[in-house]
């Protein structure tokens, strides 16, 4: 027994001893880099990226693991917030961004919104993630679509398609009133900030075609819900009182956030309609 005892309290000694030493080996290295990374980050702009979520766990994996690296190399001052979604069957992704932008401007102030669909990746290290004097279209070249553009008409309006991923800077987006709060399910309600901008005058301005390049990851297309896209017969006068200054009229409760290392998530239930 004497001699178990002393081979635990050895086996204790060398352990504090490595112990000991990792530390004071490791902390100057630590300290090191976070001076160099401090001096690198040269940002100015507060990002952050907004994700409507619900049941695409794997995508969020593999959007997360491509991204934080991706925006280290940009040297963005970012945080990605994913925005999850219960209650209600049909997704509400304009919904999801305008509760997601006012619970996040709660507690912080950005300077840069993206709201980024989370099955999209970019493939090009040239696609800024940052937002410039006008709102920007990001995923313009989505590889399922063949890395093309698509435009076309409806009530009279020709409206570019602008969905996936978009960069508005705070200012912008408050004053087109954010998303639409209306569209439930699949489909419309990029189209309708399309025409909230033209209404203000603004526009998406655009990367290169031959940059500004996504892989989309795999899913099963959900059904479009041809009904959104009646919405957009008034969306340019409608924007005016409907999206962040009424929000507080939707039947919706954020349940919970949470900070994470790699986001932050928020869950909120929506009312089924
Ligand atoms: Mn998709």
């Amino acid at each position: 027994m004497p001699n178990l005892s002393r081979d635990a309290l050895w086996g204790f000694l060398c352990g504090l001893v490595i112990a000991t030493l990792f530390v004071a080996l490791f902390t100057p290295y630590l300290v090191w880099e976070r001076l160099a990374l401090g001096k690198k980050c040269t940002s100015k702009e507060r990002v952050a990226i907004l994700i409507p979520y619900r049941d695409r766990e794997e995508h969020l994996k593999t959007f997360l693991q491509h991204m934080h690296p991706f925006l280290k190399r940009q040297q963005v001052d970012y945080s990605i917030y994913v925005i999850e979604q219960q209650g209600e069957p049909k997704f509400c992704r304009g919904l999801l961004f305008n509760i997601g932008f006012s619970e996040v401007m709660k507690t912080e102030t950005y300077d840069c919104f993206i709201f980024h669909d989370v099955d999209l990746i970019p493939e090009d290290d040239r696609i800024k993630y940052s937002c410039s004097s006008s709102p920007r279209h990001l995923s313009v070249a989505v590889d399922k679509f063949g890395y093309r553009m698509f435009s076309y008409s409806h009530y009279g309006h020709l409206i570019h398609v602008c969905g996936g991923v978009t960069a508005f800077s705070t200012s912008h987006f408050k004053l087109v009133n954010g998303f639409s709060n209306l569209f439930r399910g699949w489909g419309g309600e990029d189209d309708d900030m399309f025409l909230r901008l033209k209404a203000r005058g603004l526009d998406y301005s655009r990367q290169d075609l031959n940059i500004a390049r996504y892989r989309s990851l795999p899913h099963e297309q959900a059904e479009k819900n041809e009904t959104n896209y009646l919405l957009l017969k008034n969306s340019q006068t409608r924007y005016l009182q409907d999206g962040l200054n009424s929000l507080e009229t939707v039947d919706y409760r954020v349940k919970s956030t949470t900070r994470l290392p790699l986001y932050t998530h928020i869950t909120v239930w929506i009312d089924a309609k």
